[in-house]
């Protein structure tokens, strides 16, 4: 389905008085709005390739139906958010669900989209049907050398496969750790791990980061290898300067303070990147901002406080991304509101009165301090990330857009009710 510049022109001139109204309140209430609305308008959210079908659990999956048959399907996809929205300007490919047999084709038609390639994802955590040693009890913490040998060589494809494709950043997702006590020696296990990653490390090019993404439980439900970013950063930290910790929303126990954890990888120099989600129990790939706004605009908080203060660019220098993918809604709407969600969140973040805040800290004003961050919380600021939509030729409300013109119906009709996206 192809959505053309005339039918979002044509809603968002229908919307554009209402609109307009809105602007100029929220214009009134948040000091230089100009530049809050000129940061977002710069901002871009990755979005992963295997986000565009219905996710499953292992009771089920219901597809929506016509979803994205292979990675052309993907881009087209993806670039049909970044139409809508403006702000999800790139792909993150998982391999081997996404392995590019055509990557001259592929790179133009991202090009047409105006996607580029952010982080490759391998994948070391399940058994793919060509492959010769199993990964049931891990990969690079293995016993057996034979089995981390194989995940550190697809590790090392998946950089070649990226290189093609003009990626800069590799994202290492292990599921390794054990279900029972006894079952692995925790120190080998580290240092196998360790050992594999620093080859890994070492096929980087010059000019790429490694991410290394940790998860507290599941599918290992005793003990995970890379299991919180305590542990993320003491192996980031092992292999060098192009080594960095990802922080994934829905990869915590119950109720951590992410915020305060990016505050400091972010103080060390070691904050990577983003997989953004929401949870209510524990990685349950739910919309961003769907549970925890606060908790999502706290985060946002610290990360502009981070950045700038150590000069940091917002849209270039942390890798932003979605990793979610639940069972019920349609995958592409879904997506939409999670983008909109990080906007908003990115955006209060950006309204903050940070004089004022510190002034607060200095005199130990805990009440003005509450206050000074739930006014920023509180102001519908809807309306500047509507605007920065507006100002790149995206829709005023992309939902609305995607259901006026039955987009989910017609990819139905082109590819199929049946169809399954590669992924979970
Ligand atoms: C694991 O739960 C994870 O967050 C990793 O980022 C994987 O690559 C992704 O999900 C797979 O869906
Ligand atoms: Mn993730």
């Amino acid at each position: 389905m192809k959505i053309e510049n005339y039918h979002i022109k044509s809603l968002n001139s229908e919307q554009l008085t209402k609109h307009n109204s809105r602007l100029s309140f929220v214009k009134s209430e948040v000091n230089d709005a100009e530049a809050i609305i000129q940061k977002l308008v710069d901002f871009q959210i990755a979005i992963p390739s295997w986000a565009l079908g219905t996710g499953g659990t292992r009771f089920g999956r219901f597809s929506s139906g016509g979803e994205p048959r292979n990675i052309e399907e993907k881009i087209e996809d993806i670039g049909l958010l970044h139409r809508l929205n403006g702000s999800s300007g790139a792909v993150s490919l998982h391999i081997p669900w996404d392995t590019v047999e055509n990557t001259a084709g592929i790179k133009a038609l991202a090009a047409q989209h105006g996607l580029r390639f952010d982080a490759m994802n391998s994948n070391t955590f399940q058994d793919q049907p060509d492959q010769a040693k199993s990964y049931k009890f891990g990969s690079l913490q293995h016993v057996d050398k034979a089995v981390r040998k194989q995940a550190v060589d697809h590790n090392i494809e998946v950089i070649r496969q990226g290189v093609e494709l003009g990626s800069k950043a590799l994202t290492v997702w292990l599921s390794d750790g054990s279900c029972f006590p006894g079952q692995l020696n925790f120190r080998k296990a580290f240092q196998n791990t360790l050992e594999g990653l620093r080859e890994i490390y070492a096929a980087l090019p010059a000019d790429w980061k490694v991410f290394v993404e940790y998860k507290a439980f599941e599918p290992n439900f005793y003990s995970t290898t890379v299991g919180d970013w305590g542990q993320s950063l003491l192996y980031a930290s092992k292999l060098g300067p192009k080594a960095f910790t990802l922080v994934d929303l829905g990869h915590h126990l119950p109720n951590a303070n992410i915020e305060q954890i990016v505050s400091l990888l972010l103080m060390e120099e070691k904050l990577g990147g983003f997989h953004f989600n929401d949870s209510k129990y524990g990685d349950d790939d739910l919309t961003a901002g769907s549970m925890k706004p606060y908790q999502l605009f706290l985060i946002f908080n610290e990360l502009v406080e981070g950045m700038d203060a150590r000069g940091m660019n917002h849209r270039e220098d942390l890798g932003w991304m979605i990793d979610a993918s639940h069972n019920v809604k349609d995958p592409l709407e879904d997506l939409l509101q999670s983008v909109e969600a990080i906007m908003i969140a990115y955006a209060q973040a950006l309204s903050v009165d940070r004089v004022a805040l510190q002034e607060a800290q200095a005199v130990n004003d805990v009440v003005r301090a509450q206050e000074i961050l739930q006014n920023a919380f509180r102001t519908d600021l809807r309306a500047l990330v509507a605007e920065a939509r507006l100002r790149s030729g995206a829709a005023l409300s992309p939902i609305d857009v995607y259901r006026k013109y039955n987009v989910r119906e017609e990819l139905i009709k082109n590819r199929g009710a049946k169809t399954v996206a590669t992924g979970l």
